[in-house]
């Protein structure tokens, strides 16, 4: 059974996964010590995201998870969550990053978005396409601060949808058709991963669609200006120090970053 929590709780809870994220440190599911529902959940993800705020971190988007049936079925969660961005886990394309900040990460092939205009809880995807101010090739770097990267769904909406890192290709004017473009990830040059931008929800507007309505529902609604990923188009894979991870979208580019040799 759920038992709901007191705002001590939450912040106690928000305070251990931040402190696991900064120290690159996993812990234990914080269900596993007190149950609670998704609502509880999001107030954590949210006090987690307010500490990265207090170190002067600002707010730019959101993602999606669980938008694809390969996550689904990797992660073994089948709802979608919201996850929210953060300045400080943008990572330049073409960077070499340190792989010392991360637990045990592993990287995704993305679509991000970027919206012209506010995106209210009832959106439709006509109106999430004329939001639209481009539409960039992404890799979402996943990083659960959980013990063999193992949650359930409250664990993982908690801890940010397990966000660490993103990197966004170039912004491109949005093309009339996303739902049908082969999205690559490659690793070291050999191709990993492949799927199409169709496997996001049958059309990665659906995820931006819902994106809107979710960060509605939480209180923080989708504003002009905000970057939103779409959710991986396939399974994550792993990766180590020295890797090069590359992801690409026909029509839409690529992007890239490298991990630096050594831990
Ligand atoms: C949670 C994050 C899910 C996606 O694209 O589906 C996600 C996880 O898999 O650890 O980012
Ligand atoms: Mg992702």
């Amino acid at each position: 059974m759920n038992i709901p929590l007191n705002p001590s709780q939450i912040s106690v809870f928000a305070e251990e996964l931040d402190a696991a994220a900064c120290k690159a440190l996993e812990i234990p599911q914080l269900t596993a010590r007190h149950r609670f529902n998704v609502d509880d959940a999001y107030r954590i993800q949210q006090a987690t995201v307010q500490r990265r705020v207090g170190r002067g971190e600002q707010i730019i988007g959101v993602k999606m998870g669980f938008t694809s049936r390969a996550k689904m079925a990797q992660m073994s969660v089948s709802d979608q969550i919201l996850g929210q961005l953060t300045s400080g886990m943008r990572v330049n394309n073409g960077a070499s990053i340190s792989f010392d900040t991360f637990i045990h990460p592993r990287c995704e092939p993305e679509v991000g978005f970027l919206l012209r205009k506010d995106l209210g809880a009832n959106a439709t995807v006509e109106e999430a396409f004329d939001a639209l101010g481009g539409v960039a090739p992404a890799i979402d770097i996943i990083d659960s601060r959980y013990k063999q990267f193992q949650f359930s769904l409250s664990d993982v909406i908690a801890d940010n949808a397990s966000s660490a890192a993103f990197i966004l290709g170039e912004w491109v004017a949005p093309p009339h058709d996303i739902a049908a473009l082969v999205a690559e990830m490659a690793i070291d040059g050999e191709v990993r991963q492949r799927g199409s931008t169709g496997d996001i929800l049958g059309n990665p507007l659906l995820a931006l669609v819902s994106a809107a309505r979710l960060a509605s529902a939480q209180g923080f609604p989708l504003k002009e200006g905000s970057i939103v990923l779409a959710g991986a188009v396939t399974s994550s894979e792993p990766f180590t120090p020295g890797m090069r991870v590359q992801a690409s979208i026909a029509n839409l580019g690529e992007v890239h970053f490298s991990l630096l040799p050594t831990r």
